[in-house]
């Protein structure tokens, strides 16, 4: 980067419900990764001090920011509120990340790297096999048959469309009709994905490494399952009739 370049601007958004257990190390190891990112916390209300948390993290580092929800309103919905709220303001770069741990914030920069050639750049489990750690057997199958599910019937060539762990240009999110965007499980980073490729944008899977959660609670359940199954065929017949 040459001297007059002033650094990207990226925006890191981290839905949150009850993730008291994980916000400190979390925020360390962004910390310590080398490049210089702002964060977006978007809290549902948590019912374990995790806002008061950010917040008290907030009061020593203005780069650190929260958007609070009166109750659960699911993934989907939170990250369109952070979209909504990078939009408004000039980040270039606007990620996704669990706040979990399950994604490592060691990553960001080989995301940023990628996304100097590609416009969505995707934390891919399934590039080169499997790379999941400790999540049981009946967990991985479901995920990775549910991208090879939405992979057949959308016609894409992407492993892992259902991660969560994702770098947009801000042109992407300019672009898509975020408002039109109705999923609010997996199948919120199906559609988000598809949605974008099919206005022409380069996706780019990378591969990640994604660890099961050691702290804190899923959040996963049925209800978020069968929303993806039917998604998948609501996405493609509107494609199919112009209508996406
Ligand atoms: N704001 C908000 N965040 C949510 C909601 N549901 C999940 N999250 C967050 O979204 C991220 C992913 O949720 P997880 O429960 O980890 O989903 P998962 O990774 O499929 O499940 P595990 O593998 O069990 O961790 C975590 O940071 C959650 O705290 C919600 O309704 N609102
Ligand atoms: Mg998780």
């Amino acid at each position: 980067m040459s001297e007059t370049q002033s650094p990207p601007r990226i925006l890191v958004v981290v839905p949150t419900y009850n993730e008291h257990e994980n916000i400190d190390r979390l925020l360390s190891k962004i910390r310590s990764q080398a490049l210089k990112v702002d964060i977006l916390f978007i809290d549902d209300n948590s019912q374990d001090g995790t806002a008061d948390l950010i917040k008290s993290h907030i009061a020593k580092d203005s780069t650190i920011h929260i958007v609070e929800r009166p109750g659960k309103m699911g993934l989907g919905t939170a990250y369109l509120a952070g979209f909504k709220w990078a939009l408004e303001r000039d980040y270039q770069y606007i990620m996704e990340m669990d706040a979990d741990l399950s994604h490592d914030p060691a990553e960001i920069p080989r995301f940023y790297e990628a996304a100097q050639e590609a416009d969505v750049v995707l934390g891919s489990r399934y590039i080169t096999g499997v790379n999941v750690i400790n999540w049981p057997l009946k967990r991985l199958i479901l995920s990775y048959g549910a991208n090879v599910y939405a992979g057949i019937i959308l016609g894409v060539k992407i492993k892992d469309l259902t991660g969560g762990f994702k770098m947009f240009r801000r042109e992407v999110l300019e672009k898509v009709a975020l408002d039109r965007v109705k999923s609010n499980g997996y199948s919120f980073q199906i559609e988000l994905t598809f949605r974008a490729m099919t206005l022409g944008f380069r996706a780019k899977e990378i591969n990640i490494i994604f660890y099961d959660r050691t702290a804190g609670h899923s959040k996963m359940s049925k209800k978020i399952v069968r929303e993806a199954i039917f998604m998948v065929w609501k996405l493609k017949m509107r494609q199919l009739l112009g209508r996406l």
